[in-house]
């Protein structure tokens, strides 16, 4: 492989909602699982937010009026469930910090994606490679008992499609010399950035698949989509991408719950709140970060949110210090509010990566 060759892994998890209620209720695995938003109209107006892949084989797809999934499903043992982002949220953070482990650079691409340059981790090899891949796979599966979809090729934008390939828990390899003839036979509508509106355009011009889009002239191109959409479609038809993988730090780490009854009460809340803060705790030392603000947020019981945070002179990841800042806040912000508390959350910000120098405890 030629010096500048990089190798990227595009990680997607498979069904991604209805799989994390599946792990949380094994029961659900062996029937067709709809997760939907219920809209505040009540009954079964809202949206299907995604489904297993036995949901899909009846033809059950994300977006889908609720209504019409149920039909699709009737007389049939199936399970319906509203959307619990708390649930995904939590777990996609455990996830993305395994998938951390395995990047020279990592990019989260959203909440069940991330981007992750091997290049060096795999020396370069393409039968590391593929090691590499099954073992993050094997790690997901056993630690947090999910299955993904995984693409490697040479840039990211290879790397998703490919990733797109197989699923579920595929692993699909393109090797640089591959790419072509990986793109070329695939549907237009496929290449990324190619949505509804653009892919009928395509099939105007007689595009039907991205081998059709390659030839192009990349004139011709610009003439149609302008000079951006252009050059981009030209490139990303020829598998060309250099973008690279960008790192970005986690921002934020937060936690939420909701308490047992709504209540002013500050030992009471404070009880579930020292909870939540140990969790963020173990997410900081797991992941040797240390952060500048610490804060809580309080759904009250009208639903509105309020929250209250404090900049700190010094970082921390010491788990008293975040307990102490959280109960002033609450006890400060219950002095404010003569509402009751509904939830009660903590969130850490303004991260940074702990240094190697150990905490002064170990200086005494
Ligand atoms: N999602 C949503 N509404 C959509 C599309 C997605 O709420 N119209 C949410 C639910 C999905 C998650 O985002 O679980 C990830 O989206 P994906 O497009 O990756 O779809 P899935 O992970 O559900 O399925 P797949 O196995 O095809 O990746
Ligand atoms: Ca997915
Ligand atoms: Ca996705």
């Amino acid at each position: 492989m030629a010096e500048r060759t990089r190798i990227i892994a595009h990680v997607d998890l498979d069904y991604f909602y209805a799989q994390c209620e599946e792990r949380e209720n094994p029961a659900y695995r062996d029937k067709p699982v709809v997760v939907c938003v219920y809209s505040a109209r009540g009954g079964d107006s809202g949206a299907v937010s995604t489904a297993n892949y036995i949901a899909r084989k009846f033809g059950v797809r994300a977006g889908m009026p609720i209504v019409q999934a149920k039909r699709l499903l009737k007389g049939v043992e199936a399970v319906f469930l509203p959307v619990n982002r708390e649930l995904y949220g939590r777990i996609s953070g455990e996830i993305m910090e395994i998938l951390r482990g395995y990047a020279d650079r990592f990019e989260q691409k959203s909440i069940d994606e991330a981007s992750l340059d091997i290049t060096e981790r795999a020396e370069r090899d393409c039968t590391r490679t593929k090691e590499l891949a099954l073992r993050m796979k094997k790690e997901i599966l056993e630690r947090e008992r999910l299955t993904c979809s995984v693409g490697v090729a040479p840039n990211k934008l290879v790397a998703k499609m490919a990733a797109d390939f197989q699923k579920p828990n595929g692993l699909t390899v393109v090797k640089p010399e591959e790419v072509k003839s990986f793109l070329s036979p695939l549907p237009i509508g496929e290449l990324y950035g190619v949505g509804r509106k653009t892919e009928k355009v395509m099939s105007e011009l007689g595009l039907k698949t991205v081998g059709d889009l390659a030839e192009r002239r990349v004139e011709d191109l610009v003439r149609v989509f302008g000079r951006k959409l252009g050059v981009y479609f030209h490139n990303a038809a020829n598998g060309i991408d250099e973008t690279p993988v960008q790192e970005r730090e986690a921002v934020q780490i937060s936690r939420i719950t909701t308490l047992k009854r709504n209540t002013r009460d500050l030992e009471e809340i404070f009880r579930d709140l020292s909870e939540l803060c140990k969790d963020v705790h173990e997410r900081l030392v797991r992941g040797n970060l240390t952060s500048c603000s610490v804060g809580i947020v309080a759904v009250m019981e009208n639903m509105s949110i309020q929250s209250r945070s404090r900049t700190l002179d010094f970082p921390t990841n010491e788990l008293e210090t975040i307990k102490e800042v959280c109960c002033e806040l609450l006890e400060q912000f219950l002095k404010e509010s003569t509402l009751k508390v509904r939830r009660i959350g903590v969130r850490v910000a303004n991260l940074g990566k702990a240094s190697a120098q150990k905490s002064l405890e170990d200086f005494r």
